[in-house]
This record gives structure tokens, C-alpha cells and sequence, in this order.
């Protein structure tokens, strides 16, 4: 199929920005390996730590005190919802790695309830990551990760890490909850990495 590039509307982008085996879908799916894990913003913490101890550590309101970015990204679940043009305000991480020690080629990011995933170090740097704390416009519900959440809209969404607690750089690559259990390890829409061997 055919698509004029210049005839597309704001409700037509399906044929061109769909990866391969994804549908559209209007609502926001809630997908989650248990109930939410929403931390009170008066105890809620982000902290990045490396094999040298912890680093750095961000309370709610140093978080806030932080530039934020207005971020649109279309988001594609593994499971083949995929929903475009979906509004965010976040902190790049690029923001917080300012003046931590970077030179680690990967992370294993870590949420409250125990959920872990696992991305190198370059998906999360150059304008490509966030901390992620209002969708639409609105404070991120408990469901969609409230507080706060990782969004790394460029991979399949397990990777955005709900309920985002920090991270942790490591030198050997750390498979997180999800890649463990079936999922690819690097989780590139694009290229359909849905499982391990994809
Ligand atoms: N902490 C945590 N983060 C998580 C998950 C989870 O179970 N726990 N599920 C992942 C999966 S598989 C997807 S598709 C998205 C779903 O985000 P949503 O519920 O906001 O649509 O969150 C990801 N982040
Ligand atoms: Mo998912």
C-alpha cells in the first residue's frame, strides 16, 4: 500500500509509523505483573548507584527542582497495542548522568515492588529517556507508574519501568524481570526483538 506522505492527517499515520505486527489503539492499557506500587511523593526517591556504592540520590522535590522536557512519543507494547503521539513531561536522564560517572556500558533500572529491566547505557543517554511524572498534561496515575516512571519510548514499553525507583550501572549486561522470563534483551519495536530469540 501507497501512502502520500503530504496526505497525512493527524488520524492517518497508521501505514507509516506502525512498526511491523503492532494495531493502533485509542485507550491507555494497563499492564502490570501485579498491583501498583505508587510511592508517596514525601518518601518517594530516585538514586543511581554504580558497583563503587550509591551516587547519587534525588528526593521528590530535588526531582522537581530539576528541567523538564515536554516529551511526544508514540509507545508500542510488546503485546501489539501501540498508542502515537502521546504527551509526557519528564527530567532527561541526560539531566541527571550531568555529573555522576557514566562510563558504564549498561543499567539495570529498578522500581518499587521489585520490577527491574535492563538497557545500555546508550538508550538511555542522548535525548532518549526520562523520568517521566504527567501524561496528558495530568500527574501519572498509580497504574500507569505514579509517581514517577521510566519512559524509553523507542523500545517496547516493559521497558519503560513503572513505579521507577533508580538504577544501577554494571559492566556485564543484567537481564531484568521481563528478559529473564521470555522477552527479548534489547526489545527493538522496529525489528520485532518481542522474544529471546526474535
Ligand atoms: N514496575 C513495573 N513497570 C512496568 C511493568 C510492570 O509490571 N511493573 N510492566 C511493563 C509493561 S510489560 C508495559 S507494556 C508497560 C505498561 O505501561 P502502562 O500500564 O502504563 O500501559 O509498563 C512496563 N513497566
Ligand atoms: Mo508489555
Amino acid at each position: 500500500m501507497t501512502v502520500t506522505r503530504g496526505f497525512r492527517g493527524r488520524h492517518d499515520r497508521r501505514a507509516v509509523d506502525l512498526p511491523p505486527g503492532q494495531h493502533l489503539t485509542t485507550g491507555f492499557p494497563v499492564l502490570s505483573t501485579g498491583p501498583a506500587h505508587n510511592e508517596p511523593t514525601s518518601s518517594w526517591a530516585f538514586s543511581i548507584a554504580s558497583d563503587a556504592g550509591v551516587t547519587r540520590t534525588w528526593s521528590w522535590a530535588q526531582m522537581m527542582r530539576l528541567p523538564t522536557e515536554r516529551i511526544t512519543a508514540d509507545i508500542h507494547c510488546v503485546t501489539r497495542w501501540s498508542k502515537l503521539g502521546t504527551t509526557w513531561t519528564g527530567i532527561s536522564l541526560d539531566v541527571l548522568f550531568e555529573d555522576v560517572d557514566v562510563r558504564y556500558p549498561y543499567a539495570l533500572v529498578r522500581s518499587y515492588g521489585g520490577y527491574t529491566t535492563n538497557l545500555p547505557m546508550a538508550d538511555l543517554t542522548g535525548g532518549k529517556a526520562w523520568i517521566a511524572y504527567e501524561f496528558d498534561g495530568r500527574p501519572l496515575t498509580p497504574e500507569h507508574g505514579g509517581p514517577a516512571r521510566l519512559l524509553v519510548p523507542h523500545l517496547y514499553f516493559w521497558k519503560s519501568a513503572k513505579w521507577v525507583s533508580g538504577l544501577s550501572f554494571t559492566t556485564t549486561d543484567q537481564p531484568g524481570f521481563w528478559e529473564r522470563h521470555g522477552y527479548h534483551n534489547y526489545g527493538d519495536p522496529w525489528r520485532e526483538q518481542r522474544h529471546t530469540d526474535d
